[in-house]
């Protein structure tokens, strides 16, 4: 071969290897969970359905809390309309497979985003929309000050959760042994504690925060002050499904942008005579970020209309005037002092 004829073939090759890349990326599109969804006319979410503030399901049947709201969000930035949604409720242990198996379209649902979990198990993860970290909780007339207090005690907690393998790594490398006892949910968590059977109980600060406050009588239970993890939740969907993903993200985004520019489900459709780019942007009245996602250019509109910014979420389902007033801390805009910072829509 002289070279002239390597150089054609290796044009050729670059030709050949150029088009697959662009049938892989039709293909990825036109495969994509967004198309499932739209098709079907509505989203199907996994959520919690026990725990109060996050995701509940109430005697009327009907979904509440901070992670539904997200659901309900994400069907607004597809159909601008956050009804259409069919909620699906899962245990810890059962929400991995409810998106391997495509039961579902992703799951919000105080997941802990976990690099094992991205890499084994064959999910992606979206923005982390809650950081938390692990408790314990006794009760109050425990002599327990600390969680090294707990040496020889039982622990209680739910199936399927990083809460349990932290507990134990806890008690590794304190050199201390706690008896950990698991529990397919944590209603069973709760009975086995009040019933005397579990010395304490652990999960996500959160949901220790829930748990006392819609007790019968929170005075008897003591959340103790350490942390001993860092919990970042996060909603997860399948892996490898770019465009899918990008809803997911965006809308999450889209909540915590909104607050940054002081958009709210009330201010939003005034914000329309603004001459300011950035709100005019996020608006879709200049640019077109939802078509890059196959979203409509003012899906973002959508979603605070229906759900309200990030602020609005929180205040609603965890905020001063709940039952359970967890303070913002880490889950305050980075503005003031917190973790959450949006990319800018442009
Ligand atoms: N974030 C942890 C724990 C998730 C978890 O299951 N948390 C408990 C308590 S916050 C829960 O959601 N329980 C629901 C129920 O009450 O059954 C994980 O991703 O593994």
């Amino acid at each position: 071969m002289n070279l002239k004829t390597i150089a054609i073939g290796a044009l050729a090759l670059t030709a050949i290897s150029a088009s697959i890349a662009t049938i892989s990326v039709a293909q990825t599109q036109s495969n994509s969970r967004l198309d499932v969804v739209k098709k079907r006319g509505k989203l199907i979410c996994g959520v919690n359905d026990k725990l109060a503030g996050f995701g509940f399901l109430d005697s009327n049947g009907k979904y509440s809390g901070f992670d539904v709201d997200f659901c309900k969000g994400v069907a607004a930035a597809v159909f601008g309309d956050a009804s259409k949604v069919d909620y699906v409720p899962l245990t810890a242990a059962a929400r991995f497979t409810a998106i391997q198996s495509g039961e579902v379209d992703v799951v919000f649902r105080n997941t802990t985003y976990t690099s094992s979990r991205d890499g084994e198990v064959g999910v992606d993860f979206g923005p982390i929309v809650f950081y938390d970290g692990q408790g314990v909780m006794v009760k109050s007339e425990s002599p327990a000050k600390r969680i090294t207090d707990l040496d020889g005690a039982t622990i209680c907690t739910n199936q399927g959760t990083t809460t349990e393998q932290n507990i134990n790594d806890y008690g590794r490398l304190k050199k201390k042994q706690f008896k950990v006892v698991t529990y397919s949910d944590f209603d069973k968590v709760m009975a086995a504690f009040d019933q005397g059977r579990c010395d304490a109980v652990t999960t996500d600060s959160s949901g220790l925060a829930a748990r006392r406050a819609t007790a019968a009588k929170p005075e008897a239970y003591r959340i103790m002050s350490e942390i001993i993890s860092k919990e970042p939740l996060a909603p997860f969907f399948a892996q490898n499904d770019s465009r899918w993903a990008d809803v997911v993200r965006w809308t999450v985004l889209s909540t915590i942008y909104a607050e940054e520019i002081d958009l709210n489900s009330r201010n939003i459709d005034g914000a329309k005579t603004s001459g300011d780019p950035v709100v005019r942007r996020f608006l879709g009245l200049e640019g077109n970020s939802g078509k890059g996602f196959g979203l409509t250019a003012d899906f973002a509109v959508d979603v605070v209309k229906a759900i309200g910014n990030y602020k609005e979420i929180y205040d609603r389902n965890l905020g001063p005037k709940t039952k359970l007033h967890i303070p913002r801390t880490l889950n305050a805009n980075y503005e003031n002092g917190g973790l959450l910072y949006a990319p800018p829509f442009r």
